[in-house]
Order: C-alpha cells, then structure tokens, then sequence
C-alpha cells in the first residue's frame, strides 16, 4: 500500500496568508485610485494677468504702488500656458512682464520672456512650463512691489 503524503495547513497559517494578500491587494488598489483621482495631464492653462494698484502715498513710502493681480500662478509640469497679460491703465504708463536673462538678477531662471505693454494694450505670452521650481515674474518699471511667482509642480 503507497501512501501520498498531503502536507495540510492548519486553519490560522491559511487565515493569515488569506489576510495578508488581502491587504497587499487592498494597499495596491488604493495607491492606483489615489493617483488616477490625483493626477491631471499636461493641459493649456489661460491665465488673466493685470496691473493693479494699492491705494497708498507712493511718496511717503518712496515706493511704486503697482502689483500684478494675480501675483501667484501654479501650473503643472508640462502645461502649455497663455498668459493673457492686459495693461489697465487709465493713465499713459507701460508694464513689462520679464522672466529669465532679461530680468538679470531679479527673476532668475530658464523661462526666457521679454514683453512691455502700452495702457490699453494687451498681449499673449505663450510658453511650455517644461521645468519646474518657483520663479519669479517682475515688471521692470514697477520694482520691487511689481513682482509675482510661478510655481511650476514637478
Ligand atoms: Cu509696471
């Protein structure tokens, strides 16, 4: 008479397995929805960029009163951003938007942009955000109050 040896797993040893590829299975699948719900693609983002200004003495405190509105704009790595950037002035003053080689030392950075507007005008800035890092975009006339940041997501 032959016999087969049928190695048995006792009922807690096939319990634990059972609950530890259930919580591997439940980890895996958690982390693939939290990335599916969390993550956007590359997308085009059009922003309205203006000239603003604070109400204050701007010889009292011997400084410009000009701001950009917004002065934070966040993107995602990759997007194609169209900065729709209107001068709003009333008066006959220009505004620059100046990131990169063209700012020199005051908004450093790989983004190379170079554009002034006359009150009344507008232009469109169109440039790949492809490297990210925060970086700031200045009007050369209006410094230092005239000064924003873009934060490009990695
Ligand atoms: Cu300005």
């Amino acid at each position: 008479m032959m016999h087969m040896e049928t190695k048995k797993w006792s009922t807690s040893r096939v319990l634990t397995v059972i609950t530890l590829v259930s919580l591997a299975i439940g980890a895996i699948t958690g982390l693939a929805l939290g990335y599916a719900a969390r993550y956007e693609g590359p997308q085009q983002r059009d922003i309205y960029l203006f000239n603003n200004s604070l109400p204050f003495d701007q010889d009292k405190f011997k400084l410009p009163h000009d701001i950009f509105a917004p002065d934070r704009i966040t993107v995602n790595r990759g997007d194609k951003i169209v900065i729709h950037y209107i001068n709003i002035e009333d008066a006959n003053e220009s505004h620059t938007f100046n990131m990169g080689p063209s700012a020199g030392s005051l908004a450093p950075g790989p983004y190379d942009i170079d554009y002034s507007i006359a009150a009344g005008q507008k232009v469109n800035i169109t440039f790949t955000a492809n490297i990210p890092g925060v970086f700031a975009y200045v009007c050369l006339i209006h410094q230092p109050t005239m000064t924003g940041y873009l934060t490009v997501l990695g």
